[in-house]
């Protein structure tokens, strides 16, 4: 099993698409560990985009990642991290494949609804950032034994 960090963004949350977003996640079958609202600080969007903080687009994309709450999540599931960045697509919603949560939602490079860490690095890191560890819910889904069979 793996844990990623999955963050609707301020578009996602001002365009009222939160409830289909999570919605992709939980038919997937994904477990949803922890969730909440927040508000992104300059401060934090620079230690969350640490690889982009020199680059000539960061100020529009802390602009951006600032200007309305956000929703984050840690989400569980064999294979999680790839798993889910395969259901956002890529990163412009112009070159998304359709069926993708981009592909389908987005036409912008910077307004692309969704993060999601791209590595067990990325996700150890960016699940530190957003939670702290009694945020986390253990719990046994319901609907896991007709999800998966028990050697996957
Ligand atoms: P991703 O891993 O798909 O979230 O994308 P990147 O790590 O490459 O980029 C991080 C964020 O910066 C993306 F959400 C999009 C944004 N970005 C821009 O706004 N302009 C650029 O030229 C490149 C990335």
């Amino acid at each position: 099993m793996q844990r990623t960090l999955v963050l609707l963004k301020p578009d996602c949350v001002q365009r009222r698409l939160m409830g289909k977003i999570i919605g992709r996640f939980e038919d997937k079958g994904l477990r949803i560990a922890a969730m909440k609202m927040l508000q992104v600080t300059p401060e934090l969007s620079r230690q969350h985009y640490a690889e982009h903080v020199e680059k000539p687009f960061y100020p529009s994309l802390e602009s951006f990642i600032t200007s309305a709450p956000v929703v984050a999540m840690a989400i569980d599931g064999l294979e999680a991290i790839q798993v889910v960045r395969d259901i956002l697509g890529a990163t412009s919603g112009l070159k998304a494949a359709a069926g993708t949560i981009r592909g389908d939602y987005s036409s912008s490079r910077q307004m692309n609804l969704v993060h999601a860490s791209d590595s067990e690095a990325s996700a150890t890191r960016e699940l530190e950032l957003y939670f702290n560890a009694e945020e986390f819910c253990d719990y046994e889904e319901a609907t896991v034994a007709f999800l998966r069979a028990d050697d996957e």
